[in-house]
């Protein structure tokens, strides 16, 4: 069987020592870090949340094979983002309030690290008042914020509210993602960047660097 297909079967089972060895494995064989998330571990995550959707599997399932997928990330993040452009910069994510997802935002976050990027991390359920406090306090050129919810996104218009009443909305980018954002959205909401996937954030987060 297909090695990156066996890493996408151990991680929906769960397996998190499995997962990691495989993907070794692969790193090993000399398939490509980015090839290794996308075709091994995030399509295992995919039919994680379609079996999820149809309540076929449950919180505690998810949570598991969210830990198989950290567990297969955490040997990839010194190989990914390695290439491309770099730049020195400053940072400030979290995932909206109301949202406990954060697989993507640590993704996001690897992504910018490799880039050279100071990335400040204020993790998970974070208030509107809290990205600007630590923005003001990190002096950071960009925000970003992650939602998985679309009963969360809605909080994302209120952070760039919140930068417009504390009257620093022209000096830090805000950037928006996560699985049920789009650019219309973000244009809607007076963001400054929607980007779908943790590669192409770092790549717009240098880009407002440079
Ligand atoms: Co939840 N969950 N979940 N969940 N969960 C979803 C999001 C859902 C789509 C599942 C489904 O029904 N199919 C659904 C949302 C439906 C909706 O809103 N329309 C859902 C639900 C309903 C819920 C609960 C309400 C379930 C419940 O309790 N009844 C609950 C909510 C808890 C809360 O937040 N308050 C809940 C809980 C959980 C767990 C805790 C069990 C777990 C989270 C564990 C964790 O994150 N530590 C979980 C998970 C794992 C998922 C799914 C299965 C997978 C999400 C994930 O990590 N994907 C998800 C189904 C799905 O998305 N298919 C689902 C992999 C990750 C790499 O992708 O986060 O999209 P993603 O990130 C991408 C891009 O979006 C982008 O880059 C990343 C990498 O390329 N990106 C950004 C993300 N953030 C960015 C920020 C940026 C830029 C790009 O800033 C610039």
């Amino acid at each position: 069987m297909d090695l990156l297909h066996e890493i996408s079967l151990q991680l929906q089972a769960g397996k998190a020592k499995v997962v990691k060895s495989l993907v070794q494995q692969a790193i090993d064989e000399g398939i490509p870090a980015q090839e290794i998330l996308e075709q091994g571990l995030l399509a295992g995550m995919n039919i994680i949340g379609i079996k999820f959707k149809n309540n076929e599997i449950f919180v505690p399932e998810v949570l598991i094979a969210a830990r198989a997928m950290n567990m297969g990330v955490s040997l990839l993040k010194p190989l990914l983002a390695q290439s491309g452009s770099r730049a020195s910069g400053r940072v400030v994510i979290g995932t909206v309030k109301g949202d406990l997802h954060d697989i993507g935002k640590n993704l996001v976050k690897m992504m910018m690290e490799g880039k050279g990027l100071e990335v400040i991390d204020l993790g998970t359920d974070v208030a509107p008042e809290a990205y600007v406090q630590a923005a003001l306090d990190s002096q950071c050129q960009i925000v970003c914020c992650s939602a998985l919810l679309t009963t969360t996104m809605p909080v994302m218009q209120d952070v760039v509210k919140a930068f417009e009443a504390a009257g620093i909305r022209d000096k830090v980018k805000i950037m928006i993602g996560g699985a049920p954002v789009t650019d219309t959205f973000c244009q809607q909401i007076g963001a400054d960047a929607y980007t779908p996937d943790a590669t192409t954030a770092a790549e717009k987060a240098v880009e407002f660097c440079a």
